[in-house]
């Protein structure tokens, strides 16, 4: 896993080297290789994995993956945004940088990842399939919808039907897309399986991320805590309380199981991964 881990920083570098020189790829590459979890690259090339594909030819499209999240991080973070000024144990980019850098460097990551995967030898329907479910999901339906959202229920109060379907869709979608991007290029049969399981993990995840916002400490997270709670924001933890959220956290894992069980790859290796993130804490 942590040899996956480097070569997916060791080809986003590559992928980055050919761009122009000046502050913008500065900042795009600082973003980047910034200390994250690659969570979602990870997870399709497990996922790929677990079918016996040879991850390695696949690798550009997770670096693509990677970029997108990226850029919504550098964009979640900006004062317009969320305003925060640590992010993976570092400045924000605007911190680091200054706003229209960090605004051009999140605009540029989104606009390479299409590249990146149009410039792979894959076959072209496939491109066309891949860039299409990542793209939606990361788009005014998937992910940018569910952080208009988020923004609006800073000042509303969300009920947990509501909050769901922000998390569903800030959260879930790329994750959810990340897993549904492997089943198109391994076995599209198990599509559906791989979706649902996405949007429990995701689920799953952010209710995680609310409780570490009240468990851990901006050392441990790399990032502020107790933003939640200051912001008076509805969380999973401030509507059930950390009891109940862990238990909603628990049961989502053991749907999670279920679904991998129920296909026939390599469990193991998915599911390594999956337990990798119920224990995280950061
Ligand atoms: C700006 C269009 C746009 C969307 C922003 C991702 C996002 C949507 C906002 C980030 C804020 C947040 C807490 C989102 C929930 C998802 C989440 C926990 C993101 C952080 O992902 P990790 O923990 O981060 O995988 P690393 O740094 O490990 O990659």
């Amino acid at each position: 896993m942590k040899e996956m881990k480097e070569e997916i920083n060791q080809r986003l570098l590559e992928l980055c080297q050919p761009l122009k020189e000046g502050k913008v790829k500065d900042a795009m590459i600082y973003s980047l290789l910034a200390p994250g979890k690659r969570l979602r690259p990870m997870l399709f090339l497990t996922v790929l994995k677990s079918y016996q594909l040879d991850y390695r030819s696949y690798m550009d499209v997770a670096c693509a993956i990677e970029m997108i999240h990226t850029y919504s991080l550098i964009h979640d973070d900006l004062p317009g945004m969320d305003n925060d000024d640590l992010r993976r144990g570092r400045k924000t980019c605007h911190k680091q940088f200054d706003e229209a850098t960090a605004i051009l460097a999140g605009d540029a990551l989104l606009n390479l990842g299409v590249n990146v995967i149009l410039q792979t030898t894959l076959n072209d329907s496939l491109k066309v399939q891949l860039t299409n479910l990542l793209y939606q999901a990361s788009g005014v339906n998937g992910m940018i919808y569910g952080q208009q959202q988020d923004l609006y229920f800073e000042n509303h109060q969300a009920s947990l039907e509501e909050l769901q379907d922000i998390h569903y869709h800030k959260t879930g979608d790329l994750i959810s897309v990340s897993l549904q991007m492997a089943a198109c290029i391994a076995k599209k049969d198990d599509l559906e399986h791989w979706k649902q399981l996405g949007y429990d993990l995701g689920l799953a995840f952010q209710i995680q991320d609310d409780i570490l916002d009240i468990t851990s400490t901006t050392e441990q997270l790399g990032k502020m805590v107790g933003s939640d709670i200051e912001n008076h924001k509805s969380t999973y933890v401030s509507l059930l309380g950390i009891e109940a959220s862990q238990k909603k956290v628990d049961e989502l894992f053991k749907k999670c199981y279920e679904r991998i069980y129920a296909m026939q790859i390599n469990h193991g290796l998915i599911l390594e991964l999956l337990l990798k993130i119920l224990k995280r804490v950061s």
